[in-house]
């Protein structure tokens, strides 16, 4: 392998992004070109969940993207609309409109497009500014309050059986030490993964929604999956778009709702059922990370020419299913293995893939502002910074070995 390295002249780096939420994020494009990116990761957030994004959209985006000097350089969300995820209702519809949104952004010039097909909820914390020891904050996923959650706000029928009599117990017992409005913060925070977040949706509207899905098993949405990556990567592959499915998060069925991108074997089954360059995978370490079943650096060696796109973050899991988002560099997943195989890959292939700090802590004056959860500027940054410096490093001295 080193001698491969040796031969080039420019190492390949991974394309530095971060995500923009648009012209209403508190993070503006140019502090993100401070922080060295030479591109965003953002979406339409303003068009509707299954109708089509339109050429003129696009445009005005990208423009506006590119008059600060970066570039648009990925697509997260296109989301898929839950018709095409049950197969049920408008879905021929919904998914004829999916694909002239690809063949749209295509012909803007757009490369990759990220989605997930996660049921309802895309992520789920419990927390959202969790006191870390050194003064920052991070999101944090706590089982008991996840289980609380559950059993005693949303009350959803027959959830006990999901669950052992010792969890139960811990739910119980913080469940009776929160006041009333630290109920109403778990309700909200565990509601910020519904698509557009925060939104104000009680408890008999979200069980009327899982109760839409209560006939599907992860068979079958794994099928439902396959149907619409049969559909839609032909459409990617003719007009040169890579797609990039985001694993769930966390990765594992929730509240009674099946999950199919958790494991390596769910990236492969999903790969082998459409195969194509177009059909790819957005490798979250954050989201595959959380299970200790999945070696995500070997994920990168056995999978890596699929990897169309990189979220890179860690996390700190324990054995009750808790989990908190560590610094970058530190947490369970081996991030020097894991971006040691990345350079790896991108030397072999010849292909900078994009990627993006995922998630960040508050920190300094990230403290006093309103941003996206998990979106500070600074916490990021420093994410960032340490995967660069540790990019650079490792690509010199595998070069130079
Ligand atoms: C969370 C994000 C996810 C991701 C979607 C992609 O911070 O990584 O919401 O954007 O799952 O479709």
């Amino acid at each position: 392998m080193s001698f491969i390295l040796k031969l080039m002249n420019t190492p390949i780096y991974m394309e530095q992004t971060m995500r923009w939420f648009g012209p209403s994020d508190p993070v503006s494009l140019a502090h993100i070109r401070q922080a060295g990116c030479t591109g965003v990761v953002t979406a339409l957030h303003h068009i509707p969940v299954g109708a089509v994004w339109t050429q003129t959209e696009i445009q005005q985006r990208k423009s506006e993207i590119e008059s600060t000097g970066l570039t648009w350089t990925v697509i997260e969300s296109l989301p898929v609309h839950e018709d095409i995820k049950k197969r049920s209702g408008n879905y021929t519809h919904y998914l004829e409109n999916y694909k002239a949104s690809l063949r749209n952004v295509a012909a803007c010039g757009l490369k990759v497009v990220t989605y997930n097909f996660m049921p309802i909820l895309d992520w789920l914390r419990t927390d959202l500014a969790y006191p870390m020891p050194d003064g920052s904050r991070a999101l944090r996923f706590e089982k008991a309050a996840f289980i609380a959650f559950d059993l005693f706000l949303l009350k959803r029928p027959g959830a006990a059986v999901d669950y052992s009599g010792e969890e139960i117990q811990r739910a119980e017992a913080l469940f009776k030490k929160l006041s009333e409005a630290g109920q109403e913060t778990l309700y909200r925070t565990l509601l910020m993964g519904l698509p557009g977040g925060n939104v104000a949706f009680t408890p008999e509207e979200m069980l009327s929604l899982f109760a839409s899905y209560a006939h599907l098993t992860a068979r079958d949405l794994k099928q439902n999956l396959f149907y619409f990556l049969q559909q839609v990567v032909p459409v990617a592959e003719t007009v040169g778009l890579k797609l990039a499915i985001h694993p769930d998060d966390p990765p594992y069925p929730v509240l009674g709702l099946p999950r199919v991108v958790s494991t390596e074997q769910d990236a492969r089954d999903l790969l082998e059922a459409a195969p194509s360059p177009a059909n790819g995978l957005c490798f979250c370490t954050g989201s595959y990370g959380v299970r200790t079943d999945n070696d995500l650096p070997g994920m990168v060696r056995r999978l890596g020419k699929h990897i169309h796109f990189l979220h890179l973050r860690n996390t700190t899991r324990d054995a009750e299913g808790n989990f908190v988002e560590a610094d970058h560099l530190e947490g369970d997943t081996d991030m020097v293995q894991v971006v040691k195989e990345i350079v790896i890959l991108m030397q072999k292939t010849g292909q900078a893939i994009p990627m993006r700090p995922d998630h960040g802590h508050q920190m300094l004056d990230d403290l006093t502002k309103k941003t996206n959860p998990g979106y500070s500027a600074i916490g990021r940054l420093r994410g960032l910074a340490e995967l660069r410096g540790l990019e650079r490093g490792l690509a010199y001295s595998i070069a130079n070995r």
